[in-house]
């Protein structure tokens, strides 16, 4: 009588990243991300991050805009996003509270105590040994002198990633298997004012070697395709592509629906009944709704939306 045709697919329930090959300034790439999926893209570690990488088409060599900007406060975190730890052992006086700035353990004597250590902060910049953490071996004290972003990048290509230390024991035992002539040691908590635009609190950085370099009006991230997806502070209103995250926004769809009868007596009881028992599958779907009115001229309208967007996109007639 009336074929009629109700296809609707929830959103998924794994994190989807979309590529928009669309050139706006950060500020837009929000605004469009947060109408029509969830959010810019953001990374919780390394291997969201590839995720994110992969939804870039290849050989594409533009900056990528992601979801993350400079804030007002000032946190200092861990570089491994998975070993969060609220201990520190910093030196009196410190930290300095500067951005760009990275904690090694150095040692110092105390009279009847011996060699001590401790925690200071320094620009991340300078030069040092490091001590990363191996998912099989634990701590790695390295017997090379780098950046700390150098040295984070090393201990995640080689280990897991830089060291997050979290107790007195930890500390010492670094700095007792400190390479001879290390007078400082990179760890890895870092200082750091950025923050993800949804809300995320996710530790996870990959800032290209010397990025942020706090250029004016750089306070936007965007990722380098021409250097391993590693990211720099970008000037916000520059124009590029951007990546989205969730699943793009459900459409609403209105089905024109027209009732033939070969019968004469046609009432509106039995058009209500057999329109509610259309809609009756719909009643307890998680993500969606079907409805049904009657326009004033007596036409029916089937409508099916879903419950986070209102706003109609499609609409198909059929009878
Ligand atoms: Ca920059």
């Amino acid at each position: 009588m009336f074929p009629l045709v109700l296809h609707y697919s929830s959103p998924a329930e794994a994190r989807e990243f979309h590529f928009v090959r669309e050139q706006r300034s950060w500020s837009e790439a929000l605004h469009y991300c947060r109408l029509k999926h969830t959010d810019m893209a953001s990374a919780a570690d390394a291997s969201e991050m590839g995720q994110i990488a992969a939804a870039i088409p290849p050989g594409y060599a533009e900056p990528v805009w992601i979801g993350l900007q400079r804030g007002r406060s000032l946190v200092w975190r861990w570089s491994d996003p998975t070993r969060e730890t609220g201990y520190s052992k910093w030196g009196d006086g410190l930290p300095n509270a500067q951005p760009k700035m990275c904690a090694a353990i150095y040692g110092f004597d105390i009279f009847m105590f011996g060699i001590m250590n401790a925690w200071l902060s320094d620009p991340c910049g300078h030069i040092k040994h490091f001590v990363c953490f191996d998912q099989s071996r634990g701590l790695v004290v390295v017997d090379e002198k780098k950046d700390w972003t150098s040295a984070q990048t090393y201990c995640r290509t080689h280990h897991t990633d830089l060291a997050s230390v979290g107790s007195d024991a930890e500390s010492g035992q670094i700095w007792a298997a400190r390479p001879s002539g290390a007078a400082q040691i990179w760890i890895g908590l870092f200082s750091d004012d950025w923050s993800w635009t949804d809300g995320t609190g996710s530790s996870f950085r990959n800032w290209q070697s010397g990025q942020p370099d706090n250029g004016v009006g750089e306070g936007c991230a965007g990722l380098l395709t021409n250097d391993s997806g590693r990211w720099a502070d970008l000037f916000c209103t520059r124009q590029y592509s951007f990546i989205c995250a969730g699943a793009p926004r459900a459409k609403r769809l209105i089905v024109r629906v027209k009732i033939r009868s070969a019968q004469e007596n046609m009432t509106s009881e039995i058009t209500d009944h057999l329109l509610n028992q259309l809609v009756a599958p719909w009643a307890h779907a998680p993500d969606m709704k079907a409805s049904w009115q009657r326009c004033a001229n007596g036409e029916i309208f089937i409508r099916e939306e879903d419950r986070t967007d209102d706003r109609p996109e499609e609409r198909g007639t059929t009878e």
